[in-house]
This record gives C-alpha cells, sequence and structure tokens, in this order.
C-alpha cells in the first residue's frame, strides 16, 4: 500500500471513529420555551453557573452529584424565578427527556430555590468524576426523592409548558362538573 493509501485509510478510519463517538460526546442540551423557542446551551455556557452539590442513594449506595441547579439553566433562557415566580407562571411544568425516550416532568417552582429548599440540579460530575456514558454528560438529581425515579440519565432536551391558569375546554367547569353523575 502506497504511503498516500496509508494516510487514506488511517483518515476514513479516523473520521468513523469520530461519527460513532459523536453522540456520546455531544455536551449541548436544547432548551425549548414556554414560547416554543429553542435555545441549545453548551457546556460552556453551563460552565459559568454556580455549583451544588447533592446526594442521592442508588442502588444502597449514596453519591455526591454536583452541577448547575436546574433553575439557573433555565434562567439562561428567560424563565422567571423568586418573586416573579407567580400567577400564571406558577402553571408552567418542566419536561427533562432523555436520549432513550425516558421522560420525567417537574413544577416550574419545585425548582426554585425560593419557593423549596430541596435542590433539583443538573449534574454533570458524580464523586467528583465526570458522569459515564451511560449516565451522562447530564443527569437530574433531586434532592430527597425517595426512590432516584426522576433522576433522568443522559438529558439532552428539557421542555418548558404553559399548562394554565385557565381550564383546557375538555375538562367540566365546577359548575357542570357538579351537575355530573
Ligand atoms: N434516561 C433514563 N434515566 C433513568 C431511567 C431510564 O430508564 N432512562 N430510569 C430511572 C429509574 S426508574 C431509576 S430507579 C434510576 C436508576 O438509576 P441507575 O440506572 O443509575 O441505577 O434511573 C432513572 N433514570
Ligand atoms: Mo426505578
Amino acid at each position: 500500500m502506497s504511503r498516500f493509501h496509508q494516510l487514506s485509510l488511517i483518515a476514513v478510519l479516523g473520521l468513523a471513529l469520530m461519527a460513532t463517538s459523536a453522540p456520546a460526546a455531544a455536551q449541548s442540551l436544547d432548551i425549548q420555551t414556554a414560547d416554543g423557542a429553542v435555545r441549545t446551551l453548551d457546556a460552556a455556557a453551563l460552565s459559568t453557573l454556580p455549583r451544588t452539590r447533592v446526594t442521592l442513594s442508588l442502588h444502597g449506595d449514596r453519591h455526591v452529584f454536583e452541577g448547575p441547579l436546574l433553575m439557573d439553566v433555565l434562567r439562561q433562557t428567560g424563565v422567571k424565578s423568586g418573586t416573579q415566580l407567580r400567577g400564571p407562571a406558577l402553571a408552567q411544568a418542566v419536561t427533562v427527556r432523555a436520549s432513550d425516550g425516558y421522560a420525567v416532568v417537574f413544577g416550574l417552582a419545585e425548582l426554585d430555590p425560593n419557593t423549596r429548599s430541596d435542590r433539583i440540579i443538573l449534574a454533570d460530575t458524580v464523586d467528583g468524576a465526570p458522569l459515564s456514558e451511560t449516565d451522562g454528560p447530564y443527569r437530574v438529581v433531586a434532592e430527597n426523592d425517595l426512590r432516584p425515579a426522576r433522576s433522568a440519565r443522559q438529558v439532552i432536551r428539557i421542555e418548558v409548558t404553559r399548562l394554565g391558569p385557565d381550564l383546557p375546554p375538555s375538562l367540566p367547569s365546577a359548575a357542570n362538573g357538579a351537575a355530573q353523575p
């Protein structure tokens, strides 16, 4: 094989390797705001946020996860917090989606440290090391959850959805609801 062909082969193999490892190495996160706009936050944007440590029990072992508060991540896209999080803004849901299709939902206010003391973070390290490929790059960790079921691994997308305050037309109002059998 000529030197040129050897180099071409190495280049092709290199590109193939990059293509297969790219999804696992992707560190960006898509956030869909309540008005439908999607914003991509990369690792650099997330690295500027203050970090918090939360302990979670997995299979009987306690692990220390670390990362920014999920609320601080959402605030990057203009979500209101603190005393601004009131009225219609309280009827917003946050759907956290993972690469395997797993999804968990939080009420926006439960993510706000001004509303609840249990912290909910978007962890990128566990016990001081980056998350494994099967858990990361990001994993939600909800402090004091008794089961780790809401701790979605491999988070790739977060959606903020307005659910109210108006009742959807399909739901009975208090008046005609009372008339139902
Ligand atoms: N992406 C993703 N995250 C997930 C799950 C899942 O199926 N997919 N299962 C959840 C459940 S039910 C539990 S109990 C924990 C288990 O955490 P472990 O996989 O680190 O043991 O992960 C949670 N996070
Ligand atoms: Mo579980």
